[in-house]
C-alpha cells in the first residue's frame, strides 16, 4: 500500500543516543542503528520512500528524559530535541510531523513545553516514556496521580493525543524479573509496565475530568486488547477498591488508540481489531528498533480488506492528527 503513516518512529539526540544501545541488536548492529536512529534526512526519507511510507511522526527515543533526575536538565533536554524535531519538520513538512518530548518531572514545564510545541511547531502530541524518575534513581512517578490533572487539562485543552512509550522498570522496583533480565524489556516489561500504566489512567478518573482525552499505545496495545474481556469480567465480579464511575474496558475503547509498532502478526493484529475496531488501530514500524521493510512487507499483506488497510494505514492517522494530507 501507498502513502502509508506511521507513528512510533524515534530519533535520537547524542545525548539520549546511549540510551538505546543494549536495545540496537548484537555486536556489529550499534554503527548502522546509531546513523539511523540519529538521523534524520536520506537515508529515513529513503526508506519510507521504499516501503510505502508517506509521512513520519517522529518521537525521541526511550527513555531519555524520563529517566534523568535533575528537572532543570529534563527542561533542557526536552527542548533541544524538540528543537531537533522541529528543524526536521521545517525541512521535511510534507513528510515529518513530530510529538514533543515532555519533562514530566515538572508537570508545568510539561504543560509550558507541549504548548509550545504545538502552537510554535504544529507538533501532533507528545509522546512520553512512561512513569518519570525525579531527584533520585529509585523513583517512579506515574501519571494518574493529582499533581498531573492541570497538565492533563492542557492535553486537552490543547486537543492533542498523547502516546504512551514503554521504558524499563527500575531495577531495584522490579524483583520478579531478578535472574532474568531478558525478561525485562521488549519481550515482555515493557508491555507489562505500560499495560499497568494504561490501566492505571483508567482507573483514576482522569476520563471522567478530561473527556476529551486520548491515549495512543504502541506494540498492538501493550497486551490489553487481549485481556480486555477478563479484565472487564473480574472488576464486574470483584472490585476489590476499584471506585471508577465506568468500567475499565469502557474507558479503554473510549478514550485508547493502538498502533502497530513492532509487532507484525496476524493474529494479534486481529485480536486488536475485533476488540477495539478499525477506528482505534493505526499503522506504524517503530524504526529504528525494527525495520521499516519488515513492517511494511507484513502490513501490505495481513488479511484484512483494503477499505480497513487503507483506514488502519492512513485516514485513522489524517483524521485524528488532523494532518494536511489529502
Ligand atoms: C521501542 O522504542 O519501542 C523499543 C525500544 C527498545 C527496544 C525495543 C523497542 O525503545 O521496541
Ligand atoms: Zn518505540
Amino acid at each position: 500500500m501507498k502513502g502509508k503513516i506511521v507513528l512510533e518512529e524515534h530519533m535520537a539526540l547524542q545525548e539520549t543516543l546511549e540510551d538505546s544501545r543494549s536495545f540496537a541488536g548484537g555486536s556489529g548492529k550499534w554503527d548502522e542503528f546509531a546513523r539511523q536512529i540519529l538521523d534524520l534526512g536520506d537515508e529515513r526519507l529513503a526508506g519510507m520512500d521504499e516501503n510505502g511510507i508517506e509521512f513520519s511522526i517522529l518521537s525521541l527515543n526511550s527513555p531519555a528524559v524520563q529517566a534523568i533526575l535533575d528537572t532543570k536538565t529534563a527542561i533542557e533536554v526536552s527542548r533541544r530535541a524538540n528543537e531537533k524535531m522541529a528543524e526536521a519538520v521545517a525541512k521535511h513538512p510534507g513528510r515529518f510531523a513530530a510529538f514533543a518530548a515532555l519533562p514530566m518531572q515538572d508537570p508545568d514545564a510539561a504543560s509550558k513545553e507541549l504548548t509550545r510545541c504545538v502552537k510554535d511547531y504544529g507538533f501532533k502530541g507528545a509522546l512520553v516514556n512512561g512513569f518519570t524518575q525525579k531527584d533520585v534513581p529509585d523513583s517512579a512517578i506515574y501519571f494518574d496521580i493529582p499533581e498531573y490533572r492541570s497538565f492533563w487539562s492542557t492535553v486537552s485543552d490543547l486537543d492533542v493525543p498523547f502516546y504512551m512509550h514503554p521504558r524499563m522498570q527500575i531495577k531495584s522496583r522490579a524483583q520478579a524479573y531478578d535472574g532474568h533480565p531478558w525478561l525485562m524489556s521488549a519481550p515482555w516489561g515493557f508491555a507489562v509496565e505500560t499495560s499497568i500504566h494504561a490501566l492505571r489512567l483508567c482507573g483514576s478518573g482522569l476520563f471522567d475530568d478530561f473527556p476529551k482525552l486520548r491515549i495512543i499505545l504502541g506494540h498492538m496495545g501493550e497486551h490489553i486488547p487481549y485481556d480486555l474481556w477478563r479484565i472487564d469480567a473480574r472488576m464486574r465480579f470483584s472490585p476489590r477498591g476499584y471506585t471508577g464511575k465506568r468500567y475499565l474496558g469502557d474507558y479503554f475503547r473510549e478514550h485508547f488508540y493502538v498502533t502497530t509498532s513492532g509487532n507484525f502478526c496476524d493474529q494479534t493484529f486481529r485480536c486488536a481489531l475485533d476488540v477495539l475496531g478499525a477506528d482505534r488501530l493505526m499503522f506504524s514500524a517503530d524504526y529504528p528498533f525494527e525495520k521499516m521493510k519488515d513492517a511494511a512487507d507484513w502490513y501490505d499483506k495481513t488479511p484484512i480488506s483494503e477499505a480497513e488497510r487503507l483506514q488502519i494505514g492512513r485516514t485513522n492517522a489524517i483524521k485524528l492528527f488532523k494532518l494536511n494530507l489529502k
